[in-house]
């Protein structure tokens, strides 16, 4: 099994998550997202989407598109609840974190951090809908420990990737202490150093 993914990309970093968490033997092929490199013709053969992550099975099947690579490599795991409406809001989860979270959060930690674009250059909705989604993740975690009650899932694993770093594309926490509370026990549950 082979993961192309870049170490800079939370999208990318969810599925090693998930790997290392089920003892996933995998080999990493660092593929900087910022470089071109998805776009050249050798990566579009294995993506036409031009996206990392992207997932090589043995027989050479592909797999795109980072939730739907958690969901296969976790399959039968409790990463993924048992019981169905356990599992559907799991699945609630994750579709937000890519409508929803990932673009607004994501998109200004590449631009700001990565980037080093000026925050002036930044369309102001973005700031406006990353706010929101994290007002949305502190009113869900005044229910419970994880995102779906008490069972930790995916969608806790989705949602860590970019909510830790949220500060490197502008975003203060401060006001968001059971967010916060909930990145130090899924990056204790995931074996994580806090993020800088
Ligand atoms: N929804 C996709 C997003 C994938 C994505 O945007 N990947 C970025 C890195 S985080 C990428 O490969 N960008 C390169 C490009 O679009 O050319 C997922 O969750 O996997």
């Amino acid at each position: 099994m082979k993961v192309y993914g870049s170490s800079r990309s939370g999208n990318c970093l969810k599925v090693k998550w998930v790997a290392d968490a089920l003892g996933i033997v995998f080999e990493w092929i660092e593929t900087d997202s910022f470089s071109g490199v998805t776009r050249t013709p050798e990566f579009l053969a294995i993506n036409p989407a031009g996206q990392v992550p992207a997932l090589v099975l043995g027989d050479g099947w592909v797999l795109a598109q980072s939730n739907a690579i958690m969901l296969y490599l976790a399959e039968g795991s409790p990463l993924i609840p048992s019981d169905g409406y356990d599992r559907a809001k799991m699945f609630e989860w994750l579709f937000w974190e890519q409508y929803s979270h990932e673009p607004a959060i994501a998109v200004r930690i590449a631009r700001l951090f990565y980037l080093k674009t000026p925050e002036e250059e930044l369309d102001p909705a973005l700031l406006k809908k990353g706010h929101a989604a994290l007002a949305r993740m502190e009113q869900q975690l005044q229910q419970g420990a994880y995102l779906v009650g008490r069972v930790f899932s995916l969608a806790d694993i989705a949602l860590v990737a970019y909510t830790r770093v949220a500060h490197r594309g502008g975003f203060d926490l401060a006001a968001y202490p059971l967010v916060r509370a909930w990145i130090a026990r899924v990056e204790s549950r995931l074996g994580l150093p806090a993020a800088e």
